[in-house]
């Protein structure tokens, strides 16, 4: 047997149904940390998300101000590129969506870059950031989200891979077309969704 025919035995094992693997994916239980670069300290009073490009009002939003936005949980298996997902991964945070009303997306925007810290980008359509479970994520497992994990804020786009959750989140671009970020322009796939495994260029 192999590795992933193994892994979706245990699964089993555990009462999960494998279905919920995307082809290609095993399950683990620990939760892997992994980014290019340092991990950013930052003074709250300083810190701001910054909404811009294709939208009425841009905004600064603060940390105060987001916090006070209704908050929401969502629990979501994940999907990273390397091949391991975890199950009901719980977060807390506010929907992307509310934030999007608030500056008034134009009908012309298309596609959103998140911006991480240190320049990292990731593009996603517009849609995708409308779903319920799109998220701002402030925290994870009934606690603050971990600084190793993207904390003060990182994206949760639990549909696509797992690059596409940008963590260290300081803005969202609004886009009237496409344009690849960090990994979409290093080899990976651009739209990624784990389902059709679109890991990589020509996947
Ligand atoms: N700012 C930033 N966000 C990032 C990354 C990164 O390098 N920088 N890596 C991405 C990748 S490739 C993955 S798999 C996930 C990992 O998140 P985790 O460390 O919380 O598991 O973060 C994504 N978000
Ligand atoms: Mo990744």
């Amino acid at each position: 047997m192999s590795f992933f025919q193994r892994n979706r035995a245990e699964l089993e094992r555990l009462g999960y149904d494998p279905d919920r693997l995307p082809p290609g994916q095993y399950h683990t239980k620990r939760f892997p940390v992994l980014h290019v670069g340092d991990v950013p300290a930052y003074d709250m009073a300083t810190w701001d998300l910054r909404v811009y490009g294709s939208v009425r009002t841009p905004l600064g939003i603060s940390w105060h101000e987001l916090r006070a936005l209704p908050a929401t949980e969502v629990v979501t298996d994940i999907h990273c590129v390397t091949k391991w997902s975890r199950f009901d991964t719980r977060w807390a945070g506010v929907r992307v969506r509310e934030v999007l009303e608030r500056a008034g997306v134009d009908d012309t925007a298309t596609t959103v870059v998140a911006h991480g810290e240190f320049g990292y980008t990731t593009n996603v359509p517009l849609p995708e950031l409308l779903a319920d479970d799109a998220l701002l994520a402030w925290g994870y497992d009934g606690a603050d989200l971990a600084p190793e994990h993207g904390g003060p804020l990182r994206l949760l786009v639990p549909r696509l891979y797992f690059w596409k959750s940008a963590k260290w989140l300081r803005a969202l671009e609004l886009l009237d077309h496409d344009e690849p970020g960090f990994w979409e322009r290093n080899g990976y796939h651009n739209d990624g969704d784990p389902w059709r495994e679109q890991r990589y260029w020509g996947d």
